[in-house]
């Protein structure tokens, strides 16, 4: 009698990337998934949901959580948005707090140790872009943050530049327990088509306009249909809340928004694999960010 080929058992578990706005989460995890699932800008709060990314190792597949930067919040907005941060830390397997290495160790790094300090789930410091970082600033956040926080593992990685990645996923995979995969091998991520395409608008938005109109705006998905000859149309509105942000949107004889739309098409046809028709169109909406349907769409929860 012959012995079964033995087949090694799957793991899959979940990581929570956490930090303050701006670390490089979103990169991150764009870089151990290996193509581009969250939106990335140079501008805080850029990631409004929490959106998991799944990334294969092995036999392990990992779930990486992005989630909205955890800062101090103000509007309405800001509060779902840290909310859904926080949530998206449960039932994980691994806290990996992401720090700018480059940046000081400000309230909000420090804020968010403290805050998962006591926390029973093993934690993972992760000092990023240290293509930038100078090796004193590296050492000194390092131990700063390991006197705070017991954490099980320490890297140092440039989510930019790759340099330390295959170790931290390594790590990462090994710390996930047993269990069947969660997603279908050629999955890379729990979001829709349909939300991917807002999010590269909005991305649009964030890397063409200045000042604080992306902070203004959202994006509503009006209609969303696949052609018969494979291709996607997708009706999009950007909502603002000023016709003075309108105009800024719009540009001199329409061409920021043909910009803005030119680029988001060729990006969503590339991530997509097929052609995309994208129409957009702005509309004021005074307290957008006030009403419940457009967090639903947003995939927010309300918060009072
Ligand atoms: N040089 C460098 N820039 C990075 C690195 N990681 C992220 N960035 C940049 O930092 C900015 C914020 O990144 P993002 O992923 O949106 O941060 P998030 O808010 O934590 O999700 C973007 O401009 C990224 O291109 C890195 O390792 N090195
Ligand atoms: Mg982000």
């Amino acid at each position: 009698m012959t012995t079964p080929p033995t087949i090694p058992p799957q793991h899959c578990g979940l990581v929570a990337i956490l930090g303050a706005p701006n670390a490089g989460k979103s990169t991150l995890v764009n870089a151990l998934v290996g193509q581009k699932v969250a939106i990335v800008s140079p501008k805080a709060q850029t990631t409004r949901v929490r959106l998991m990314g799944v990334a294969i190792e092995g036999e392990t597949q990992l779930l990486l959580v992005d989630t909205p930067g955890i800062f101090e919040p103000k509007r309405r907005l800001d509060r779902a948005m840290v909310q859904a941060a926080w949530g998206g830390a449960e039932g994980a397997d691994v806290l990996a707090l992401v720090v700018d290495a480059k940046g000081g160790l400000g309230a909000k790094v420090t804020d968010i140790a403290e805050a998962i300090k006591d926390r029973r789930e093993p934690k993972y410091l992760i000092l990023n872009k240290v293509d930038l970082a100078d090796k004193g600033k590296l050492l000194l956040h390092a131990e700063k943050l390991t006197g705070m926080v017991e954490f099980a593992e320490t890297f140092f990685v440039s989510a930019a530049t790759g340099d330390g990645l295959p170790e931290l996923k390594a790590h990462l995979a090994k710390a996930m327990p047993e269990g069947p995969w969660h997603f279908p091998e050629d999955q890379v991520s729990d979001a829709s088509e349909r939300s991917l395409a807002s999010e590269v608008t909005r991305e649009q938005l964030y890397l063409q306009l200045h000042a604080e109109l992306p902070y203004a705006s959202a994006i509503e998905t009006e209609q969303y249909k696949e052609r018969e000859d494979g291709s996607v149309e997708i009706h999009q509105q950007i909502l603002v809340e000023r016709p003075t942000q309108r105009a800024i949107v719009l540009g001199k004889g329409g061409a920021r928004i043909k910009e803005i739309g030119a680029r988001a098409r060729a990006e969503l046809s590339e991530i997509m694999g097929r052609p995309v028709h994208l129409y957009l169109h702005v509309k004021v909406r005074p307290g957008w960010d006030d009403e419940r349907d457009v967090y639903r769409e947003m995939g927010l929860d309300w918060v009072d």
